[in-house]
């Protein structure tokens, strides 16, 4: 299986899609035995096999599959005899919920952070690119969207309420072991652990205690990854 990520210069793999991926290979012990095809903005054509533009993407044999929820679909679906990435349809359905609510409400906070730093982090000549396609999409300069990240970290620490009421009864989302709900959650740290120095939970946050106990799963796989000091 060929897995097609995201990177920036020097390799860092930062995509917060691209993270739930990962996760997931390693949680179905598949991770080591894939192959990994970076992929830079600029590098769009690596994917045209794919007839869209955006990683992660996974190849296997002749399947060929984007987005990071089909991704995890496919793989519960053939690499495991039993599911445990989303354990029941119930548990499944909710899980949609938690990747969903983590795009549309965590993802925006988390790029209001840390989006200026993005650009220090990828590759030289993809900086153009970056700074045009994401100042459209915010209507405003890199340097004003992060103006005031005190403030909007304040607001992420609100929203991710059910989060921490969650992680108060069990150490994970997925209650007493890691499921797609974690990896969604945790792809948004990871984006900004690996492209910023701003640490965007604050000091005494429950949710801190189980982003260590994340970033050690699978012999600390994305512990190895080098964070942004
Ligand atoms: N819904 C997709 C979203 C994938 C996505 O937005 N990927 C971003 C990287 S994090 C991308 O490829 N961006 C390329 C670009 O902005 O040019 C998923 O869950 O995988």
């Amino acid at each position: 299986m060929k897995f097609y990520d995201l990177s920036g210069a020097d390799n860092k793999r930062f995509s917060p899609f691209g993270w739930r991926v990962r996760m997931s290979l390693a949680h179905l012990d598949i991770e080591e035995h894939t192959e990994v095809e970076l992929v830079k903005f600029s590098q769009k054509d690596k994917l045209k096999f794919s007839g869209q533009e955006l990683v992660p993407v996974i190849q296997d044999k002749s399947t060929i599959i984007s987005d990071s929820w089909r991704i995890a679909e496919y793989l519960e679906r053939n690499y495991t005899n039993q599911p445990t990435l989303f354990s029941s349809p119930t548990d499944k359905a909710n899980e949609k919920f938690v990747s969903s609510w983590v795009d549309s409400q965590i993802h925006p906070l988390v790029a209001k952070c840390v989006v200026r730093d993005i650009l220090d982090v990828i590759d030289p000549n993809d900086r153009e690119y970056f700074r045009r396609s994401r100042e459209a999409r915010f209507g405003m300069s890199l340097e004003e969207i992060v103006t005031n990240r005190g403030e909007t970290r304040s607001l992420l620490k609100r929203t991710l309420f059910p989060v921490r009421k969650v992680l108060e009864l069990n150490p994970f989302l997925g209650g007493t072991s890691a499921s797609f709900a974690d990896y969604s959650v945790f792809g948004a740290m990871m984006w900004a652990r690996i492209t910023s120095s701003f640490d965007i939970l604050e000091e005494h946050d429950p949710i801190t205690d189980w982003r260590e106990r994340m970033l050690d799963l699978y012999d600390g796989l994305a512990r190895k990854e080098t964070a942004r000091g």
